[in-house]
C-alpha cells in the first residue's frame, strides 16, 4: 500500500474512541475496543502515522511480533489478534519470539523488508528498541505497540501504545493487601514472583505494589525473584522461597501462571494456598479465576488480553489518515474469590 500525503485536521481524541470509565472494582470481560480510555498524551505530529494516509478499503498487511506463548494471558492475546485480523480482513504475518528480544528484532526487520503496511508488537523488554524502530520509521512503516511499552525517549518512533496501566495494576494489588493487614501488629512476610526481568509489566507491577504497601512498616517483601511469567518457573522459584523462608504469609505473583506454579509448590510443602499463604496475582485468565473461585488465590487484578479488535481498528484508522491517540489505556477490574466464582461461567479467556 502506498503512503502519501500529510494528515490534515486533528480529530478530537474522544471522538476516536469510546471512552468509558476505567473500572476499579467493576469486573469487565469485554474487548477493550469498546471500552478503551484514550489518555491525555497529545498525538505526535512527527509520528509515521502522519505519512500513512491510505484508502480505508484497501487490504492492510500487518506484521505482528508476539512475545511468545509463556502464559494463558499470552495465548488469549494471540487468539484475539489472529481472530480479529481475520474478521477485519487484515492480512496478518505473525511471529512468536519465544520471549527473546533478538527474535523480535529479527521479525521486525523481516516485516520491514516485506514492506508491510504496519508493524505491531508487544516488546518483551522495555529497553533496546531505538535502532530497529528507527529502521521502520525510515522505511515509512508505522509501528503500533500493544500490551507492553518501550522506554525510547523518541516517541515519534511509534504511533501509539495500547494496553493496560501496569503501575495501576500493581497499585490495586498493593492496596488490597494493605487493607487486609491494616491492623497488623506483627510483620507480614511477603514473597514476590516477578515477571520477565526488564519487561514493562514486571517493572510497573512491582513499583505500583511497593507504592501502596510502603505506608505500613509491617508489610515486608522478604524475597523477590523473577519467574519469567511461566508456571514452571513460578513453581521452581516458590520451592526455593519455601526452602529459604519458614514463615511466608503472602505471595504476590505478577501473573496467574506463576501463581499457579507456586500453588503446586505450596501444596507439595504441605501448606494450604489461600489460607496458610495468601496469594495475589494479576491477569484473571480462566485457570487463575478457577483457583480464585476455589479459594487458592485470594485476589486477582485483571489484565485484559483481548486487544485484537482495538488493534485492527486503530491500524485501519491510522492508515486511513485519521489521528490516533498516543496512548490508549485499556481498563482492568479486580476479583476477590467470591467475585471470581460469580464471573467464571461468563469468562471468555
Ligand atoms: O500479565 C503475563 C504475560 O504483558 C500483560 O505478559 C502481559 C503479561 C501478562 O506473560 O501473563
Amino acid at each position: 500500500m502506498k503512503r502519501t500525503g500529510k494528515l490534515g485536521a486533528l480529530l478530537v481524541l474522544s471522538a476516536i474512541l469510546l471512552v468509558t470509565s476505567a473500572c476499579g472494582k467493576n469486573n469487565n470481560n469485554a474487548e477493550p475496543s469498546k471500552q478503551a480510555a484514550a489518555s491525555s498524551a497529545a498525538p505526535s505530529s512527527e509520528a509515521p502515522a502522519s505519512e500513512a494516509a491510505a484508502p480505508a478499503d484497501q487490504q492492510i498487511t500487518m506484521g505482528f511480533a508476539q512475545v511468545g506463548a509463556e502464559s494463558g494471558w499470552r495465548t488469549a492475546n494471540t487468539d484475539s489478534i489472529q481472530s480479529a485480523a481475520k474478521e477485519a480482513g487484515v492480512d496478518l504475518k505473525f511471529s512468536d519470539a519465544q520471549q527473546k528480544q533478538e527474535n523480535q528484532i529479527k521479525a521486525i526487520r523481516s516485516y520491514i523488508q516485506q514492506k508491510v503496511d504496519v508493524i505491531a508488537f508487544s516488546p518483551v523488554v522495555e529497553s533496546g528498541w531505538d535502532t530497529v524502530l528507527k529502521e521502520a520509521k525510515d522505511a515509512g512503516i508505522p509501528v503500533i505497540l500493544t500490551d507492553r511499552a518501550v522506554d525510547s525517549k523518541d516517541t515519534s518512533l511509534y504511533v501509539t501504545f495500547m494496553g493496560s496501566d501496569f503501575v495501576e495494576e500493581g497499585r490495586m494489588a498493593g492496596a488490597w493487601l494493605a487493607e487486609q493487614y491494616k491492623d497488623a501488629t506483627e510483620d507480614v512476610n511477603i514473597v514476590e514472583l516477578q515477571g520477565t526481568t526488564g519487561s514493562a509489566p514486571a517493572n510497573d507491577r512491582k513499583a505500583g505494589f511497593e507504592e501502596k504497601i510502603a505506608g505500613n512498616a509491617h508489610l515486608k517483601v522478604i524475597a523477590s525473584q523473577t519467574g519469567d511469567f511461566t508456571r514452571a518457573k513460578g513453581k521452581e522459584v516458590m520451592q526455593a522461597f519455601l526452602k529459604a523462608n519458614k514463615d511466608i504469609d503472602v505471595l504476590y505473583a505478577h501473573n496467574d501462571d506463576m501463581a499457579l506454579g507456586a500453588i503446586q509448590a505450596i501444596e507439595a510443602a504441605g501448606l494450604k494456598p489461600g489460607v496458610d499463604i495468601k496469594i495475589i496475582s494479576v491477569d484473571g485468565v480462566k485457570d487463575g479465576m478457577t483457583a480464585a473461585a476455589e479459594g487458592k488465590i485470594n485476589y486477582i487484578v485483571e489484565c485484559n488480553p483481548l486487544l485484537g479488535p482495538l488493534l485492527m481498528q486503530t491500524a485501519k484508522d491510522m492508515l486511513a489518515g485519521k489521528e490516533v491517540p498516543k496512548r490508549i489505556v485499556t481498563p482492568d477490574g479486580t476479583f476477590t474469590s467470591e467475585q471470581a466464582k460469580e464471573a467464571l461461567p461468563n469468562r471468555k479467556y
